[in-house]
């Protein structure tokens, strides 16, 4: 089947709450998405990538850049019949989220084509996925209390606080003060630096945390299984985990217990599998992490983490912890903290087409 179409198109979409980790602070999201028609079928994805190069060097600008002047028009026209063997422009080095892009709206329309939804054609067998809730610093304790509390009201499995010096540990112990038992995780988003910080990271020992993501360098696995090797909590990888190599290197190194696997952030689903493999073959959980998406990319989360080795909660929370109206229908609700698997086929969520084109602020359309 031929690849008759491409639309990119980018759309402001405003959080309900602005949302602060460690590198800075997002309000509005530009959410770019991508269709692919193929035969009658339309399929869909969303890039990740973010307005500044905070988290990855990748923005909604050189993602946009990359997609327009190489990756779509090198693929309307060409033939396609497996996600897995979709490998467009092989030279184009990096760029994961730009390229995650094509290859997630790959699988959605294979997924269409042969009538089955996306969580079968990955593999993925259970039918809900347990759901965790990230939150973003917050400028006082008594804030950060009344949303945990909130959260963990409505179900969440686990609670993920972004931290970064200044706002770590004392905080997290009176988080444990007001609530023993919750299961709390902490997120640096690369904070920290052994050198200086060894010590406060050894303290955060004391606060029960279920694990400790990213908190050294994006670029370094070395010094994070040296903290490894100090600390009781796990380390959880994130920003450092861009292929399944750099798991298998994380593995030997020891340079945590835990991985946080984002389909974008690894250049698709196909990696996102096989880091899954990797790391299932060697005892390590992971996780669904989350990119403050729209409920294109929700819904290709949450097929990911029906895999088995998700044992963790992902970040894949409810349409309303983030936007006052999704671009989807149905809008992604929890039951007794698990998010229902969309049934249909491929991503089995409806892009709501009025709303959508109502937002686009940029759209770009190749034809082959
Ligand atoms: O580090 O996991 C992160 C959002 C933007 C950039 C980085 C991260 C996050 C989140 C949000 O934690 C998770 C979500 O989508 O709910
Ligand atoms: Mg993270």
């Amino acid at each position: 089947m031929r690849i008759d179409r491409a639309v990119l198109r980018e759309l402001p979409l405003e959080l309900r709450e602005f949302f602060e980790i460690s590198s800075g602070g997002t309000q509005a999201r530009r959410i770019l998405l991508l269709t692919l028609e193929s035969g009658g079928i339309s399929a869909w994805s969303e890039c990740v990538a973010g307005e500044t190069p905070g988290y990855s060097y990748e923005t909604a600008d050189t993602a946009w850049h990359v997609l327009t002047r190489w990756l779509l028009p090198a693929l309307v026209g060409t033939e396609f019949d497996d996600a897995r063997h979709l490998e467009v422009v092989p030279w184009l080095r990096g760029h994961p989220m730009a390229r995650a892009a094509v290859e997630m709206a790959g699988w959605d329309l294979e997924a269409k084509r042969r009538n089955v939804s996306l969580r079968a054609l990955l593999g993925g067998s259970v039918d809900a996925v347990p759901v965790g809730v990230s939150i973003g610093i917050q400028q006082s304790d008594r804030a950060l209390l009344d949303k945990i509390e909130a959260h963990d009201r409505e179900g969440y499995r686990k609670i993920k606080i972004k931290i970064k010096p200044g706002r770590d540990v004392e905080m997290l112990h009176v988080v444990r003060e007001h609530f023993p038992e919750v299961p709390v995780m902490a997120d640096a988003n690369s904070a920290y630096t052994l050198e200086a910080d060894l010590e406060r990271l050894a303290a955060m020992d004391d606060c029960d945390l279920m694990m400790i993501e990213q908190p050294l360098s994006h670029e370094d696995l070395l010094e994070h299984a040296a903290l490894q090797k100090c600390i009781s909590t796990p380390v959880c990888l994130d920003e450092s985990i861009r292929s399944a190599g750099d798991a298998r290197l994380a593995l030997h190194l020891e340079s945590g217990r835990i991985i946080n696997i984002k389909p974008g952030r690894v250049g698709g689903l196909k990696s996102s599998l096989a880091i899954h493999d990797v790391c299932r073959a060697a005892g390590w959980p992971v996780w669904c992490g989350g990119m403050l998406e729209s409920g294109i990319g929700r819904a290709h989360n949450v097929a990911l983490a029906t895999l088995p080795g998700f044992t963790l909660p992902g970040d894949i929370s409810e349409s309303k912890r983030y936007w006052a109206e999704d671009i989807v229908t149905p809008e992604f609700k929890m039951v007794d903290g698990m998010m229902p698997v969309p049934e249909g086929p491929g991503i089995g969520v409806r892009p709501r087409m009025s709303r959508i084109e109502s937002l686009t602020t940029r759209k770009q359309v190749f034809e082959a």
